[in-house]
């Protein structure tokens, strides 16, 4: 039974002085770190958006960051500009260890934004992460990352309903926390059988 650390997002633009910047993001990178050895496998994912993202408020004219817009798949929050591909933002956090096993890249199409680590926001497109962890065995997962309250929580959701069996070091991750945010999602994964560790 072989289990897998799931490092999500740790990224420039989702710690202090970035563009979608986390309260306390930075801090996690050094208890994520020492995690690691522990891991079967460590598979890092990165939000990877091209310029004039779908996710972005600069792309609807009118609208404003952390507002909310239905888009054909569903509510879609709409966000600065972040994690652009290729720029320094999207880069891991300086302090993250990056010699994990795999990188998984999400939200790279234009009109589909993409939270959790296995599906984008339709919840149908999969990123492929599924077939990675099936096909080395990889049966528990341990999730770690930012933010708790949207990519860490859709990736546990996600990961639970495939039948996977998930934690979510609640210590390691950091929250958004926009309009109670973080309780909702604290509430649906406990829902969904997800377990805690702090
Ligand atoms: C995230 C908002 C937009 C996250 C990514 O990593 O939680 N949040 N893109
Ligand atoms: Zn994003």
């Amino acid at each position: 039974m072989a289990q897998a650390l799931i490092v999500v997002d740790v990224q420039n633009d989702f710690c202090p002085g970035g563009a979608l910047a986390v309260p306390g993001g930075d801090e996690i990178a050094a208890p994520i770190n020492a995690m690691m050895d522990d891991y079967d496998a460590v598979i890092l994912t990165q939000d990877w958006h091209p310029a004039g993202h779908s996710s972005f408020a600069s792309s609807h004219a009118g609208k404003a960051p952390f507002e909310t817009i239905g888009m054909p798949y569903g509510p879609q929050v709409l966000w600065p500009d972040h994690c652009v591909q290729g720029t320094n933002g999207a880069a891991f956090h300086p302090d993250l260890r990056t010699d994990g096993d795999l990188i998984i890249r999400k939200g790279f199409r234009a009109a589909i934004d993409s939270y959790s680590g296995f599906f984008e926001n339709d919840q149908i497109t999969p990123t492929g992460l599924e077939g990675y962890l099936r096909s080395r065995g990889i049966t528990r997962l341990t999730l770690v990352g930012l933010a708790t309250d949207f990519c860490v929580a859709f990736t546990a959701l996600d990961a639970a309903r495939l039948g996977f069996e998930v934690k979510v070091e609640l210590s390691a991750c950091r929250a958004i926390d926009l309009n109670g945010s973080l309780q909702a999602a604290l509430s649906q994964m406990e829902a969904a059988g997800v377990a805690f560790r702090s």
